[in-house]
């Protein structure tokens, strides 16, 4: 099926699930930062219904949505630029996914790795809404006809069932309706790994602080986490393929050179043959130029929660103008009695 042109959209969120990390601004916000410009319009979410799939304590998601904000704001996301939102706000996403929670099928979302990875031996004690989350991710994108998804590596899966449930849409009610979504994963960093251990990704909810970099951490916090790495015990090597089956070390390099924005090549020609203890002062001092500034404009961003307010209030009404029209298309090609 020939598919209209559609304007071309970004949409992409976070979840306000504990403090962002340096994976979240390396994986998504600093190509949410990119991507704004004439290209694209572009929306960016808290998705805090998403958060809720697993349990949160009301008073830190709280806490933790505002500070989304800020850190978005904090990295460069401009709200007069952006459309920039919290999704309970915006109630279109909940309602879309219903319509999407009868598109999809129970078998797409048995194979979807997240919720085994995050739902464990024990899923049947697992939530409902943890099990239906990539049919609301789906409607996040498609209730704005988005065109363009930035995200990290691992919600790869994710956007392509978004693609499935489009076009299963489309071809059940024989429209053209939807756009297939475009995935943009790109960048070094799609995937930035633990500090604890280089084959588990790196995640706001890992049980051990040290495993990550948080966007809120000072420059000190910073540095002691890079020299606590897990590292081999090998010096570094001057070309990619010395790289392999070095899990720790592939992604120390792989964060150098996102946080320096060169080549992979390029980074080992410097630091090839060096040992870590040499290395890591150098990543550190990397780390903490780029991120510590982010983390003060955070600290002052959060101290005025009543302007963090403002601002999502004000991108709802910006984001209900698109999401409102398109909601009311939907239900009438589904059959809905019009109001
Ligand atoms: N380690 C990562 N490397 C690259 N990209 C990453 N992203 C997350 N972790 C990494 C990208 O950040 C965006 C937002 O992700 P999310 O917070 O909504 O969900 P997540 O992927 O489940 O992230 P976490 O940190 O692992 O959260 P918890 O611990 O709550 O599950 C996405 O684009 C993601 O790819």
């Amino acid at each position: 099926m020939i598919q209209p042109s559609f304007a071309p959209r970004v949409f992409s969120g976070i979840q306000p699930s504990g403090e962002l990390t340096l994976g979240n601004y390396l994986g998504a916000i600093k190509r949410f930062v990119d991507m704004q410009g004439p290209e694209f319009e572009t929306v960016y979410c808290m998705v805090d219904l998403h958060a809720m799939t697993v349990w949160q304590e009301p008073h830190d998601l709280l806490k933790s949505t505002r500070e989304l904000c800020a850190g978005f704001i904090a990295s460069g996301i401009d709200p007069e630029r952006s459309i920039l939102i919290c999704q309970s706000h915006v109630p279109e996403h909940a309602q879309l996914a219903w319509i999407f929670n009868c598109v999809a099928r129970v078998g797409w979302m048995q194979r979807m790795t997240q919720f085994k990875d995050k739902a464990g031996k024990n899923s049947q004690r697992a939530s409902l809404g943890l099990f239906c989350y990539p049919a609301l991710m789906a409607a996040d994108i498609l209730i704005y006809h988005a065109t363009h998804v930035p995200v990290g590596e691992d919600q790869k899966q994710h956007l392509e069932l978004t693609r499935d449930i489009a076009a299963k849409f489309n071809h059940d009610y024989g429209v053209e309706f939807f756009p297939i979504t475009e995935p943009v994963i790109e960048g070094l960093a799609t995937r930035v790994m633990s500090l604890r251990d280089g084959t588990k990704k790196m995640s706001k909810s890992d049980p051990s602080d040290m495993s990550r970099i948080n966007l809120t951490d000072n420059s000190d916090t910073i540095a002691l986490k890079i020299r606590k790495a897990r590292t081999d015990t090998q010096s570094l090597p001057s070309e990619p393929d010395g790289l392999k089956e070095r899990p720790e070390a592939q992604n120390l390099v792989n964060i150098y050179a996102a946080l320096a924005g060169q080549p992979i090549e390029k980074v080992l020609e410097e630091i090839g043959g060096k040992q870590f203890s040499e290395f890591k002062p150098l990543l550190a001092d990397l780390a903490v130029a780029e991120l510590a500034p982010i983390s003060t404009k955070i600290k002052k961003l959060t101290s005025d929660t009543s302007e963090i307010d403002r601002i999502l209030r004000r991108g709802a009404e910006r984001a209900r103008h698109i999401t409102h029209p398109i909601l009311e298309r939907v239900y009438q090609i589904v059959g809905m009695v019009p109001k």
